[in-house]
Parts: C-alpha cells; sequence; structure tokens
C-alpha cells in the first residue's frame, strides 16, 4: 500500500522540508502532495519550486500566494513585498516559467483517502462548483465564507472525505487542528519559527519538524536593508 505524505505552507523552508522527509522516511513508490503556499517569505523558493516542478511523486495545488505570483504577473494587481523578494530569489530568467508552472496548479486534489485544498470550503455546494477564492484561500474566499455562514468555517464542512487544508495556523501552537477527525489545518506556521507538519494517508499519521528560525522577518529586514522593498 503506497503511502501519501501531505504536507503544510512550505513557503520556501527547504531546509525543514527536507527535515521532514527524512521524519517521514517515505519508500519508493510513495508520494508527496503539497497544500500550495510553497514559496514567498522563506529563504528558498527556487528549491521548493524546483522540487515539486521535477519530482516525478511530488505535486502541489494552488495557494494564495501562487495565486498572488500568476495575477501580479499578468498586472491584475502589484505585487506584494513577499512576490517582489521570491521573484528576485528565482531571477528574471527562470520566473516568467516558474509563473506559468504556478498557473497551471489545481485548485484541488480530490485523493482516494481525502480532499485537499489550501483555504476553505462552502457547504452545501459541490467540489467542481466551490469558487476559486474560497478552495484558494484569498481574503475575498474569506470574507465570504465568514459573512455567509456560521463560524468555524470547518465545522460546517460537509464533503465526503476528510478535509486537509493549509493557509491559516488555527492553533497558533507547533500543532496541527484536527476537527472530528474530518478537517485538518496543517499549517503550524514553519515560516514564521513554528513547525512544518505533515500528515501520512492512508492512515492520518502526524509528523512534525521544528522551524529553524523565524525566517520571514529575517528576510523582510534583510530585503529591506538591501532597497528590494520598502519599509512598512
Ligand atoms: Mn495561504
Amino acid at each position: 500500500m503506497h503511502k501519501t505524505l501531505v504536507v503544510g505552507d512550505i513557503h520556501g523552508c527547504y531546509a525543514e522540508f527536507q527535515d521532514l522527509l527524512d521524519r517521514a522516511a517515505l519508500g519508493a513508490g510513495d508520494r508527496i502532495v503539497a497544500v500550495g503556499d510553497i514559496v514567498d517569505r522563506g529563504p528558498e523558493s527556487p528549491r521548493v519550486l524546483e522540487f515539486f516542478r521535477e519530482r516525478p511523486n511530488a505535486a502541489t495545488i494552488m495557494g494564495n500566494h501562487e495565486r498572488k505570483h500568476v495575477r501580479a504577473f499578468r498586472g491584475a494587481i502589484p505585487p506584494a513585498p513577499s512576490q517582489v523578494i521570491a521573484r528576485a530569489q528565482i531571477g528574471d530568467i527562470d520566473y516568467p516559467g516558474a509563473v506559468e508552472w504556478m498557473a497551471g496548479l489545481p485548485r484541488a486534489l480530490d485523493l482516494p483517502d481525502a480532499l485537499i485544498v489550501h483555504g476553505f470550503w462552502e457547504p452545501g455546494v459541490a467540489l467542481e462548483d466551490q469558487r476559486d477564492v474560497v478552495l484558494i484561500g484569498t481574503m475575498t474566499g474569506e470574507t465570504y465564507i465568514e459573512d455567509n455562514y456560521p463560524r468555524p468555517w470547518w465545522a460546517n464542512y460537509d464533503g465526503d472525505k476528510p478535509l486537509i487544508v493549509g493557509h491559516h495556523n488555527y492553533t497558533k501552537t507547533d500543532a496541527p487542528l484536527i476537527y472530528a477527525d474530518r478537517v485538518y489545518g496543517i499549517d503550524t506556521g514553519c515560516v514564521y519559527g513554528g513547525a512544518l507538519t505533515g500528515l501520512i494517508l492512508p492512515d492520518f499519521r502526524i509528523v512534525s519538524v521544528p522551524s529553524r528560525g523565524d525566517h520571514w522577518a529575517a528576510l523582510k529586514a534583510q530585503s529591506i536593508r538591501s532597497g528590494l522593498i520598502d519599509p512598512e
């Protein structure tokens, strides 16, 4: 029986991602799936991108950060500091190809044992009819869910398989949110000094490694010093 390691928001934390792969001890034929937001805010977005672009057994869905790269590159929105920094890390030669690849990412992965989306879920709506902004986890999508449904949103989940999401560290600890063995929120804030969490299917076994530091604070400070972004 092959396993699937589902990984929370990596945000360019390549070292911790490698730590997690060591901890998970996957075998040949096992699969790695990220919940999106594999880039931005962390030190090594290019290496994380390369991993998911090159490995045949690895896949990611689209997070709100990948979507921001796509929309900013197309001129729909101005890039936020975290996209400016990631673009500089990736380099102008490779950036268009990276964005094109991000544009092709799916907004959900419907696995045999779980449904995986980055952001949220609207109850009473079939997967194919869910709004992009809800599944991908934009501010618009979050506001829409909060304005129209009781909180917390995960208590309204009515899909037929367990749901795995990232996007917010709901427990504000290094431990994932586990709601009624039905909804798993596995973003544990690695890029802010928390932990990187994975879930190994089909057993829903948690694996976790500590962050090596508050990468976003360090990278932001360094990028302000170098003049790449403006002070807030
Ligand atoms: Mn996110």
